[in-house]
């Protein structure tokens, strides 16, 4: 076996309905990384799930009126569905309200606290009295103490990423129920003493960040200007882990000290080996997820990891993602702004989602997705570049030379140079996780194959009586076409699968390295079906 790689794609809180922007910010850039990774022999990990706990929950479940399990079971069945539906290959998608990862967190806490890194403290918190208990969190909204977005919520903002205590928040109300009539109430929680851990962070994150991506770092260096502030790990909240300290019985642990941590427990259920990732310090672990959360990647989860002092594995690559727009505006099921994903397949094939949205990461800035753009990208990418490609080839050589793959007659040097030349781009580009690079270079792949049947002119050399000619360079496309099926497969691997069945053999998709001839001359194939239709632009407008 290879490198050990460890894969993490954010956890979804359990609430509402997933929508591109969810795709696109984590779960396919990790699912292409990790589809490239195995295919080039490395030992794969690779997890998510979703993140069952904390507020979103809580507030979810009220608006549904539901009680809260019931409530996680049904979106995670949606959760479930929808990783199936778009192909996305963890090696298990789990759940974070599981008796593993109570036991986790509670051993974890434990240590913590062996280490003189906890402490009690009694602040005031905003206490509803019309709802009669503390807010947290989301069941909390008012105006940012750093912006004056005035939808922040109690812990975050989302308009300038700021984390903060719910104290600090001004003009606050209720979620619940609307309530302004909110006093500041004694209580306590409990601290993780971060600032004790700030230098070894501070080490830490000069050595990593610069290898990062570039939204990412650029976040965190930003995080690195202030000192590290101790931060509550408990809420007065009735849902999420309960406390393990006696005293604390009414409380649970704050979704973020519990979250991060999904990540191992799922680990765990997912193998028995899981240290052999998480304890080793020559696995390479990359992260995957949206801007709103890498400062609890970069900042609260390895504090945590380092404050352990237990050989924990921390990230090698964050990769974080802008925010994805539609049509000009935020993506939001209240609106009915966006592509949800229950409805995407009803409009075009997985596979489709699955390039577009890669071709239109927001990897420097949040980026506005069109339903014009997407037809346009099936359209022509997908359907013009490689789906007709393969079917002229296979069409064209079917008419003339049966069904057996023509006589080659060795490699073409100057196709084989520019070919070389892309694939180099297209892995460099996959290592760093640079995924609109990435797109670009497979593109340019196709578009090599495209001006080379236009230059050879198989079908004039056939009427010309040139068959041999018309035999090797057919035979050339065919082995471009195996290219492709190895290069596509990461982004679109169900018409990966389709061109790998044209052959009667059946060629492993492995990362090439360099452009080979595999197809031997007179190996059966079939003609497939199209690989893409052509679509219509759909209006999809705000119901
Ligand atoms: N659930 C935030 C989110 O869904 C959060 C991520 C947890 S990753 C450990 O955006
Ligand atoms: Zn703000």
């Amino acid at each position: 076996m290879g490198q050990k790689y460890l894969i993490t794609s954010a956890l979804p809180y359990v609430n509402g309905e997933l929508h591109i922007g969810h795709l696109v910010g984590c779960w396919l850039p990790s699912d292409v990384y990790a589809r490239f990774c195995r295919a080039r022999g490395r030992d794969v990990l690779y997890i998510c799930g979703a993140d069952e706990h904390g507020t979103p929950a809580i507030v979810g479940a009220a608006k549904e009126n539901m009680p809260i399990k019931e409530y996680n079971d049904k979106y995670y069945e949606k959760h479930l569905r929808a990783v199936s539906d778009f192909k996305l290959s963890f090696d298990l998608y789990g759940r974070t309200h599981t008796p593993e990862q109570e036991k986790l967190i509670h051993e974890l806490f434990k240590r913590l606290e062996d280490e003189g890194l906890i402490e009690e403290r009694e602040t005031v918190q905003p206490f509803s009295v019309d709802d009669n208990m503390f807010l947290a969190d989301r069941q909390l909204e008012g105006t940012c103490p750093k912006c004056g977005y005035e939808k922040a919520r109690g812990d975050q903002c989302d308009n300038c990423s700021a984390t903060y205590e719910a104290t600090e928040l001004l003009n606050p109300h209720s979620t619940i129920s609307g309530s302004t009539n909110i006093e500041m109430r004694p209580t306590k929680n409990l601290f993780f003493l971060a600032s004790k851990v700030e230098d070894d962070w501070r080490k830490w994150l000069k050595e990593h960040a610069p290898k990062w991506s570039k939204t990412a770092s650029a976040i965190a260096m930003g995080w690195a200007n202030e000192g590290l502030r101790d931060t509550s790990i408990t809420r007065d909240l009735s849902w999420g882990i309960p406390v393990n300290k006696p005293g604390y019985e009414n409380k649970v642990f704050y979704v973020w000290f519990d979250a991060p941590w999904g990540y191992v427990s799922i680990s765990q259920a997912a193998t028995d080996d899981w240290e052999s990732w998480w304890k080793n310090s020559d696995c390479f672990y990359a992260q995957f997820m949206g801007k709103d959360n890498v400062k609890f990647h970069s900042v609260f989860f390895p504090e945590q990891q380092l404050a352990m002092n237990d050989n924990w594995k921390t990230v090698d690559m964050l990769k974080s993602m802008n925010f994805l727009n539609f049509e000009g505006g935020k993506i939001s099921k209240s609106t009915g702004n966006g592509i949800f994903l229950d409805e995407a397949l009803t409009i075009a094939p997985s596979d489709c989602w699955r390039y577009t949205l890669m071709a239109s990461s927001p990897e420097t800035d949040d980026t506005d997705f069109t339903m014009a753009r997407f037809t346009d990208i099936v359209n022509k990418d997908l359907n013009g570049m490689l789906g007709n490609f393969v079917s002229r080839v296979c069409k064209l050589s079917n008419k003339n030379f049966g069904d057996v793959v023509p006589n080659g007659n060795g490699i073409d040097k100057d196709l084989e140079t520019k070919i070389n030349e892309k694939l180099n781009d297209l892995t460099n580009a996959l290592d760093k996780c640079e995924f609109r690079d990435a797109v670009f270079a497979l593109r340019s792949l196709w578009a090599i194959a495209n001006e080379y049947m236009t230059v050879k002119e198989p079908w004039a050399l056939v009427k010309n009586g040139d068959m041999v000619g018309a035999a090797v360079a057919l035979n050339e496309c065919f082995q471009m076409i195996d290219l492709f099926a190895r290069v596509s497969a990461p982004f679109i691997p169900d018409a990966a699968e389709k061109i790998q069945n044209i052959f009667e053999i059946k060629h492993d998709l492995s990362w090439p390295t360099k452009y080979e001839h595999r197809i031997a001359n007179g190996e059966k194939f079939v003609v497939p079906e199209n690989l893409f239709n052509r679509i219509e632009l759909t209006e999809k407008t705000n119901e």
